[in-house]
């Protein structure tokens, strides 16, 4: 409607422009005719818009939808990436379990058997794992936990405490035989002899210096004598305690009031740094 006012007031414009030069009776013509002219002009233009706006419209739409599109994708691809980073996780868990699986099957088939971690490390064990040992003074071959990379690799552990998860306060039997799990917390069999100088007591075997028995006094395990300066094999009190000298304690690293979280007692050779360096 505004455009067909605008079109009326030019034809007047013109109309009246024209009076001077032409005579009255050419006027109504020549004014005519030139507003035709203008009206088509302006249709075409009119057209035209129409023909724009409703490109706008559609690509307003298009736009719309793309948007719209590009959230979605946004979404999906923000969910993907999660997805490829718990699998991602979950692979390299499962490459380490194989790395370890790898290990013990290529130890075991190249007849890398060892007296120890230290001589499976020499013939070319290097991960960190349960395997599998023969001592020279044991009848059988049986299973340990190796520590291939703490300085040099090579240790054979005999204890771990970590979580508490095990009970260490056991009879002479049990520590014997060894118990826990190798992967976690664990003592070791047989490996009573290791302390020079000291024997070894439980709640049931007394082989202390004091009056009473130490494992049943300080709820462990251990080389005592009259007691001791460390309980390793104590109750995992995990931190600070009140009771004295029960807990999994190393007086002179932090007292007989606090209970350590992680320990781990591990042996090899004298100068197998050296001899492996050496050897390359
Ligand atoms: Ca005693």
């Amino acid at each position: 409607m505004e455009l067909s006012s605008a079109v009326i007031l030019l034809c007047l414009v013109d109309a009246t422009l024209g009076i001077r030069d032409i005579k009255p009776r050419d006027v109504q013509a020549t004014s005519q005719s030139r507003c035709s002219v203008t009206s088509t002009l302006l249709d075409i233009l009119k057209n035209d818009l129409k023909r724009l706006e409703d490109r706008y419209d559609v690509l307003q739409d298009v736009l719309k939808n793309d948007i719209k599109d590009l959230k979605q994708n946004n979404k999906k691809l923000e969910s993907r990436y999660d997805d490829l980073v718990n699998k991602y996780a979950k692979l390299l868990q499962a490459t380490t379990t194989l790395q370890v699986k790898f290990a013990n099957f290529t130890a075991e088939n190249q007849g890398a058997s060892g007296r120890d971690c230290a001589e499976l490390y020499k013939n070319g064990v290097k991960l960190n794992g349960v395997y599998t040992i023969t001592p020279d003074n044991s009848p059988n071959a049986f299973n340990v936990y190796c520590d291939m990379t703490t300085d040099g690799g090579g240790w054979t552990l005999f204890q771990k405490r970590m979580d508490g998860s095990v009970d260490f306060y056991r009879g002479w039997q049990s520590y014997k035989h060894g118990f826990g799990n190798l992967n976690g917390e664990h003592w070791l069999g047989d490996s009573l002899k290791l302390h020079k100088g000291y024997a070894f007591t439980t709640k049931d075997r007394d082989n202390d210096a004091y009056a009473r028995n130490c494992a049943q006094e300080y709820k462990g395990a251990w080389w005592y004598d009259n007691c001791h300066h460390s309980n390793l094999n104590g109750l995992y009190h995990l931190g600070d305690h009140s009771s004295y000298a029960d807990g999994v304690n190393w007086k002179t690293f932090k007292g007989h009031y606090h209970s350590l979280k992680t320990t781990e007692m591990k042996v090899r050779p004298v100068g197998f740094k050296a001899a492996s360096s050496s050897s390359g």
